[in-house]
């Protein structure tokens, strides 16, 4: 099994991530890690922190000689925009933020002391868990890929730049969605025999558990609610050379809550940044007084960054599901199991 956590605060000295359960002897390309975080800190309509910020990776621990030990894989990010002891006190909410539930939950009458740990900040590090994984399924070709689909409605790549440009003119901020698409993901990947071994339901919560993310669709998704299933399920071929496959994937690679060897395809939503110039009303937390929400430096779309992140939780839980099914605790031992599933096809 493979499992991670992080630590760390937005404005705090560092972002910091364990990663348990990579097999022994994976390659660990520091400079293919670095394009995965970089690539998490462009995309249209990011703000100025992405400025300060170099986000390189460091690996702790867990390598020898540019291979892994298969002991726990320590990373580290470090924030240049460390200044955590000296910001000020916050008390004023922002909706649509987790400052308000988190102060209420944990009894903070700061919201700073949620919102440095609720900061999407915190994907910096599961970028960091999800570049070696990426590294990981490259052993068995198994690629990740996101793009934007839309944002404020728009899906023209320069309408929805010209739209991020008035968004952030209006000092407001946008939502949109994006596709993570999976290749090469063997069939046989999850399970029909319990709920929680579903691999759609595990990538469903990985995703979800990127802030800001509001729905996750498989294939065709909300389309199949207007469907006939004559219309819409995915017939099934055979050749010599291709085995099983489809001409189509409205299931979007996933049937019984397994992977069937086609392409995996999510399209998620991540609703607007919270941050918004124009603050919305709001309660303050000790006074209890009607107050304007809190403005601080803030994105005006995160939408491309936030397919980056997804890519990483799905290559996560990926790595995770192709693990359970072929175990090994070196890469050679599960690469072994897994040449002789294919041959078993
Ligand atoms: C974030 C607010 C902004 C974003 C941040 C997430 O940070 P700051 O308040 O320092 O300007 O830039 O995202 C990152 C720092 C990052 O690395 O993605 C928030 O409130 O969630």
């Amino acid at each position: 099994m493979l499992r991670y956590l992080t630590a760390g605060e937005s404005h705090g000295h560092c972002m910091v991530a364990i990663l348990e359960g990579m097999p022994a002897g994976l390659k660990i390309d520091l400079k293919e890690m670095t394009i995965e975080l970089k690539r998490r800190q462009m995309g249209f309509g990011r703000g100025d922190r992405m400025k300060i910020e170099a986000d390189n990776i460091e690996v702790l621990a867990g390598v020898r000689d540019g291979l892994t030990l298969g002991s726990p894989l320590g990373l580290y990010v470090k924030n240049s925009d460390y200044r955590i002891e000296d910001l000020l006190p916050l008390t004023n909410p922002r909706p649509g933020h987790a400052d308000a539930a988190g102060c209420l939950k944990y009894g903070h009458k700061d919201i700073r002391n949620v919102l440095e740990r609720a900061s999407a900040r915190e994907t910096v590090a599961r970028v960091a868990v999800g570049s070696v994984c990426k590294l990981f399924l490259k052993q068995f070709d198994v690629s990740v890929a996101s793009c934007v689909v839309m944002i404020g409605a728009e899906t023209d790549k320069a309408r929805m730049k010209k739209k991020v440009e008035q968004a952030k003119k209006d000092l407001d901020t946008l939502g949109g969605s994006f596709r993570v698409e999976a290749k090469n993901v063997p069939p046989g990947l999850g399970s029909y025999v319990t709920g929680d071994r579903r691999l759609n339901a595990r990538l469903a919560a990985a995703v979800f558990s990127i802030p800001a993310i509001k729905a996750v669709e498989f294939g065709l998704g909300t389309g199949f609610a207007s469907a006939r299933g004559s219309r819409v399920h995915d017939a099934i071929y055979y050749s010599k050379e291709k085995g099983f496959y489809r001409k189509t994937n409205n299931a979007g690679g996933i049937e019984g809550g397994m992977s069937n060897g086609e392409p995996i395809v999510m399209t998620c939503t991540m609703k607007p940044i919270s941050t918004v110039g124009k603050p919305l009303d709001s309660v303050d937390i000790v006074t209890h007084k009607p107050v304007k929400a809190a403005v601080e430096r803030y994105d005006t779309c995160a939408v491309e960054a936030a397919g980056v992140v997804a890519e990483s939780m799905v290559a996560f839980e990926l790595a995770n599901s192709l693990l359970e099914k072929f175990g090994g605790d070196s890469v050679a031992e599960t690469k072994r199991n897994y040449k002789s599933y294919l041959r078993s096809l």
